[in-house]
């Protein structure tokens, strides 16, 4: 294989290594087929262990999306009302300009009226907050706090383990029992799944413990459907049954950990019958996976968990991840490679983020934090001594948060401000883009460079542009370079290049030159890392009593934290409502591209044949799904995916794509979480009825 060195030259045939930018744990190197300055094709490096020379559907079709019909090339100013989407077409300059001038004019009242607003459109560092992050320090804008996702579940590991360390992604294929714990693994980290298949193949039972069956689930050996946001008391009985029949490893427990008395206190008011009703769930499901899990341990079986987001997005997302965190170290598992747990792998390597993002640019301002999962509230507050000054100008980058963001309803109402400025550097016109006084047109991961970590294996990724940006496309970091040179930015960190930046990320503690010829760098790293126990909290132990969240006013210990929202029979809003990603979107990526569209159909609602009879609801139905926050329509479908008393509103359809210019977020809420301040999408009380036009199509 042919690997170019720069941007390849317009003519002729290369094959240039890449980084799938998307925010998925699988972070896979891509080498894409370039044919005289076109893309013609995205494939999995076969040369990458982890990635295998395999892409999900949703990238293998990446040059689809880069070459949409409707991508956005060229910078777009608005022209009608605001939210109507529609715009005329400007020059560069121009829009550049304008934008630095009405920032400038914001900033010299207040800089911290201008917020910032981005997440993982692209995981990389250099056009994710690398230039983005200076100028907005530069300029002393309000910082957002980047909860919409992981910080629930990181923040609990941080209190346990001490950071987003766990086993290898790859010993997963050892494993003799593995579950799956809030993840379907098929839809979302799809290369894991790989080294499942390949640890069942050897004889390996895998179970799944989701309230959904997905069809992760259904190819599990057992499923365990609990209800939503009630792993934690799970996790507790597990504990139970533990201390109770003694599959406990003493030493690991007297070696490693910290507060075994009190936490063994607590298990023992979890019995397994407390736990069941609380979790809908049958005593023996729990009994089973006990001895399972136990029995496994204490006979120095490779006992491991694939904990993932599923189970945070709810009030006591922490409490959860802590619980099911300690599992490891009582029964010992860790002392295995091929045993312990992954969350997230994303605190092995520390990007220089000083030195990317410059926060001493910030002198001696301090900046308020604005929580990006309330953005609908911040942008409807006026300006208090508390809040400060109102919201005046949004900078939206890799993020659509009139989609993905909860309470949709809030969310619109915000961006729909008038006097709100709002800039959006985009790929395409989503939802979002519709609120735009400014839209523009980003370039993809095969038009700019950029430098990866993941959260789901251990390597260090290069992304090498592959084609000249399409239309008059800019990078994120390009947009940024500029405003800063209008805005008088002198700090020589402004003129840096995207490759300078790249090899700043890792200085010297990666090879850039391996970087550069293969694409990726693998790391030294421990095959076990708390073998022999050395967490990095503040004890060096695992923490199962936390004195740094005791002294924040928390509970110490891990506990089951009910849900905000846990309907009952009767109740205006009986229904909990999940609404976990569709296998061939991302986020709300993808869903515009029609092949990956027509695949997932419409907006779905699953719902189990009990709850759909109880409302005279057939199968294919168009359904009104809501609650006091707002209501969406789709489709139903009515099959055993969803448990009694649960629906499952699948994920995240653009707006405008649904049917009735709504999707599932105008239904939850902006609750936050026990710990790390992130939403509850998946703590969400609704009601579901035919929706009207069904009614008299059918009559
Ligand atoms: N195809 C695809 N891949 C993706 C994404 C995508 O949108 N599409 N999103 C990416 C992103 S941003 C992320 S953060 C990761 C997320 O990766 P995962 O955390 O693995 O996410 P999901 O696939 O949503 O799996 C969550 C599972 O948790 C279940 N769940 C919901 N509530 C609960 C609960 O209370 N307890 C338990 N035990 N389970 C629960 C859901 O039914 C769902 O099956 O995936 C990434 N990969
Ligand atoms: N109801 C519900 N809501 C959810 C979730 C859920 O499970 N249920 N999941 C939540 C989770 S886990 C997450 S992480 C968030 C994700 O929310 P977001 O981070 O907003 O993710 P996306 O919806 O994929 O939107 C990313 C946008 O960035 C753009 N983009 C990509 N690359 C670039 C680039 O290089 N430059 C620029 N300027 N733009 C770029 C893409 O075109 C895309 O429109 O959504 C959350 N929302
Ligand atoms: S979205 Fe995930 S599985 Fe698909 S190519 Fe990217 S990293 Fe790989
Ligand atoms: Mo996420």
């Amino acid at each position: 294989m042919h690997v170019s060195s720069l941007p390849p030259p317009a003519h002729g045939h290369f094959e240039v290594t890449g980084a799938c930018p998307h925010d998925c744990p699988d972070t896979c190197s891509l080498v894409t087929s370039v044919q005289d300055g076109v893309a013609i094709k995205v494939h999995g490096n076969a040369a990458h262990p982890h990635t295998g020379g395999v892409l999900c559907t949703k990238v293998s079709r990446y040059t689809e999306r880069s070459y949409h019909p409707e991508r956005l090339l060229k910078p777009l100013k608005r022209s009608g009302p605001k939210g109507s989407g529609q715009f005329v077409e400007v020059g560069w300059d121009e829009a550049l300009s304008d934008i630095a001038t009405r920032l400038a004019a914001i900033a010299a009242r207040n800089p911290e009226a201008i917020l910032p607003y981005s997440y993982a459109g692209t995981m990389g560092l250099v056009q994710g907050d690398g230039m983005a992050a200076r100028f907005f320090h530069r300029l002393g804008a309000s910082l957002l706090d980047r909860t919409i996702c992981a910080s629930a579940g990181a923040t609990a590991l941080d209190y346990t383990l001490g950071g987003k360390i766990g086993t290898h992604v790859e010993f997963f294929a050892e494993s003799d029992l593995i579950l799956i714990w809030g993840s379907n693994s098929i839809a979302s980290n799809l290369h894991f799944w790989r080294h499942v298949q390949s640890a069942k193949r050897a004889g390996a039972k895998i179970i799944c413990i989701d309230p959904r069956k997905t069809e992760t689930a259904e190819k599990c050996h057992q499923h365990i459907a609990l209800r939503p946001g009630t792993d934690a008391a799970l996790a507790l009985a597990l504990m139970h049954e533990l201390i109770r029949n003694d599959w406990l490893d003493h030493d690991y427990i007297a070696a490693h950990t910290l507060g075994w008395e009190a936490l063994r206190a607590r298990a023992l008011e979890w019995t397994p019958a407390r736990a069941a009703a609380i979790c809908g769930i049958r005593v023996q499901e729990i009994e089973d996976l006990a001895r399972d899990y136990g029995q496994a341990c204490k006979a120095g079986k490779n006992v491991a968990i694939r904990l993932n987001y599923g189970m945070q997005r709810v009030r006591g997302g922490g409490n959860a991840v802590r619980a099911v965190a300690c599992l490891p170290a009582l029964t010992g598992a860790w002392r295995k490679r091929a045993g312990g747990m992954l969350l997230s792998n994303s605190g092995v390597h520390a990007a220089n983020k000083a030195l990317l993002q410059r926060p001493d640019l910030l002198g001696a301002r301090q900046p308020r934090t604005i929580n990006m999962a309330t953005i609908g509230e911040a942008l409807l507050q006026a300006a208090s001594p508390a809040f400060g000054p109102q919201i005046e100008a949004l900078v939206v980058y890799n993020s659509n948060p009139v989609a993905v963001a909860p309470d949709s309803g809030r969310v619109v109402q915000g961006f729909a401000r008038e006097d709100l400025f709002t800039v959006v550097l985009e790929h395409f016109q989503t939802d979002t883009a519709d609120y735009a006084d400014y839209l523009l047109p980003a370039t993809t991961q095969l038009e700019h460079w950029d430098i990866h970590t993941t959260y789901g294996h251990t390597d260090v990724l290069l992304n090498r542009p592959a084609i000249a940006p399409v239309g008059a496309a800019r990078s994120n970091t390009d947009v940024f370079r500029a405003l800063a040179a209008r805005l008088g930015f002198t700090d020589p960190c402004f003129a840096e290049d995207d490759l300078t930046m790249a090899r700043q990320a890792f200085g010297d503690a990666i090879a850039f030159d391996e970087l550069l010829d293969k694409g990726f760098a693998t790391a030294a790293l421990p095959d076990a890392p708390f073998a022999n126990g050395v967490f990095p909290t503040p004890s060096g132990k695992c923490e199962f009593f936390s004195q740094r969240l005791a002294d924040a006013g928390q509970d110490g210990l891990p506990d089951h934290v009910p849900n905000y929202e846990v309907p009952q029979p009767g109740d205006a809003y009986p229904l909990a409502m999940i609404s976990p990603p569709a296998r061939n979107f991302l986020n709300s990526s993808f869903v515009n591209v029609k092949s990956l569209r027509d695949i997932e159909g419409e907006p779905l609602l699953e719902m189990h044949a009990d709850d759909a009879a109880a409302r005279s609801i057939a199968e294919g139905d168009t359904v009104r799904v809501f609650n006091d926050r707002g209501s969406y329509r789709c489709a139903v479908r009515i099959n055993n995916r969803a448990r009694p008393g649960v629906v499952n509103g699948l994920g995240v359809w653009w707006r405008k794509l649904g049917l009735d210019g709504h999707n599932v977020n105008e239904l939850t809420s902006q609750h936050l979480t026990d710990m790390g301040r992130a939403p509850t999408f998946y703590d969400c009380a609704v009601q579901v009825e035919r929706a009207a036009e069904t009614a008299s199509a059918t009559a």
